[in-house]
């Protein structure tokens, strides 16, 4: 008989059906046994009674354990006074996998268990369907991602993750014994998307593992997260970036919103309002604003997350939107390949993506003129000749361009509202962390 999922029981009210899942909830009574049964699609009650479930069925349910795979031949039949509206009449029971007891973690919806203990046995705690909507609305965004860049003439590239430089300012590197020679592993894909810029593809874009060396205790830095990058060439300057953000993060809170309805609506999820366009700040401009609250920067400091969460608020009461984007950041802060503002050589063509007081995309017109690229890196102590792949780039015919990136997990967290990035990563890597 072919096995039938949770969510079409309906279709099947009295006729028999073969169900496959885990015991999610067991409840004994002598005459009467409640089950709840869960598959990927759901749970449901099922229910075992002496007079109608096969004896020896029957009798096997004392000694069932929470979270056993079993596999239960019976009939769905209306319950209006059941939670579900249906509940399944057990004829005979088969236990496929017996659980273990006592299970390590309290995977059910009253569970207290903290983050990282649910962490430790993380194949159990994602058991609980509230916990795996997470993953699945991870996996739409994902998805959502991937179709609006493939629309809009991108191509997916894979560059190395061992590699031998790191170009982002600030991030530290992961150092790998590669045959005895010193490697790094990639800090980000910054130098590759550039490559295949310069390689003709125009457009490029990857998802893919990120890693940095810093020893952050936040709720959302990680050191492994999955970056997604891409790079645009024939642009006229970083606004051309942002509108092509805009786009994608509009598309994407549309797109979630039909695409992973059933997921949200189960994690109450509250629905973003999108304004008809994000506003641009310079980082000037904001600091002024920030003044005006009694927040002091000076002018080559970047925002704290203090000053990020207060400029969210500001512009949230203003603009009515939760996104703002903050631009033209100061040279002092920012990366040496990010391009210098004509007007002003203090500030980059750059831009960070706030959404609800946290960054989640960062990006800039790079710097593609070869002479001013090569004294950009000797300003920042960088030996351009050290960097001979990076810098071959320049040379042979290279378009304007700029890109971005932002990491998947802490979209996903500040998407759903997660207190924890950790939350939105099914196997989190932090300084404390190299397991499971
Ligand atoms: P940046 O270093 O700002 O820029 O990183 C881009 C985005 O990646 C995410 N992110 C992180 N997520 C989790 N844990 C971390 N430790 C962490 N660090 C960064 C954030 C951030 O906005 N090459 C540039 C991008 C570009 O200009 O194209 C870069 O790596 O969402």
């Amino acid at each position: 008989m072919k096995r039938t999922l949770i969510k079409d029981l309906k279709e099947h009210l009295n006729k028999e059906v073969l169900l496959q899942g885990w015991i999610e909830e067991l409840r004994n009574l002598s005459k009467i046994k409640f089950l709840i049964l869960r598959d990927r699609t759901g749970n449901m009650q099922t229910i075992a009674l002496k007079a109608e479930t096969d004896a020896d069925s029957f009798s096997l349910i004392d000694s069932l354990t929470k979270e056993s795979v079993v596999e239960i031949m019976g009939t769905p039949k209306e319950n209006k006074t059941s939670h579900w509206g249906i509940e399944v009449l057990i004829k005979k029971l088969v236990v496929i996998s017996k659980s273990a007891t006592p299970l390590p973690v309290d995977n059910t919806d009253k569970s207290q268990t903290h983050i990282e203990k649910r962490i430790d046995h993380r194949f159990l705690d994602t058991r609980n369907l509230k916990v795996q909507a997470i993953f699945k609305i991870r996996s739409k965004i994902a998805r959502i991602i991937t179709c609006f860049f493939d629309e809009n003439g991108f191509t997916n590239i894979n560059t190395p993750k061992l590699t031998t430089i790191g170009v982002e300012s600030g991030a530290e590197l992961f150092i790998v014994d590669y045959f005895g020679k010193p490697a790094y592993l990639a800090q980000s894909p910054q130098i590759y998307k550039q490559m295949f810029v310069a390689g003709g593809f125009e457009r490029v874009y990857e998802i893919a593992p990120v890693f940095r060396a810093e020893k952050s205790h936040t709720v959302r830095h990680l050191t492994e997260f999955t970056g997604v990058d891409f790079e645009m060439g024939f642009i006229n300057d970083h606004h051309e970036v942002m509108d092509l953000i805009e786009s994608m993060f509009f598309d994407l809170v549309r797109n979630l919103e039909k695409e992973a309805a059933v997921e949200l609506e189960l994690l109450g999820v509250v629905k973003h309002t999108l304004p008809s366009k994000i506003p641009r700040l310079t980082m000037e401009e904001a600091k002024k604003l920030l003044l005006a609250k009694g927040k002091k920067y000076a002018a080559d400091e970047d925002l704290d997350p203090e000053g990020e969460k207060l400029i969210s608020e500001i512009v949230k009461e203003r603009y009515k939107s939760e996104f703002v984007f903050i631009t033209l950041f100061p040279w002092a802060v920012k990366p040496f390949y990010q391009m210098k503002d004509e007007k002003n050589k203090k500030v980059t063509k750059s831009f960070d993506l706030l959404l609800n007081g946290v960054e989640i995309c960062s990006g800039s017109q790079r710097e593609h003129r070869l002479e001013v690229w090569r004294q950009q890196a000797k300003e920042k102590s960088l030996d351009p000749e050290a960097m001979k792949e990076y810098m071959e780039l320049f040379q042979y015919g290279m378009p304007p361009h700029g890109g971005a990136g932002f990491g998947l997990d802490r979209i996903t967290q500040r998407l759903l509202g997660l207190d924890n990035i950790r939350e939105a990563v099914l196997l989190p890597r932090d300084p404390e962390r190299l397991r499971p």
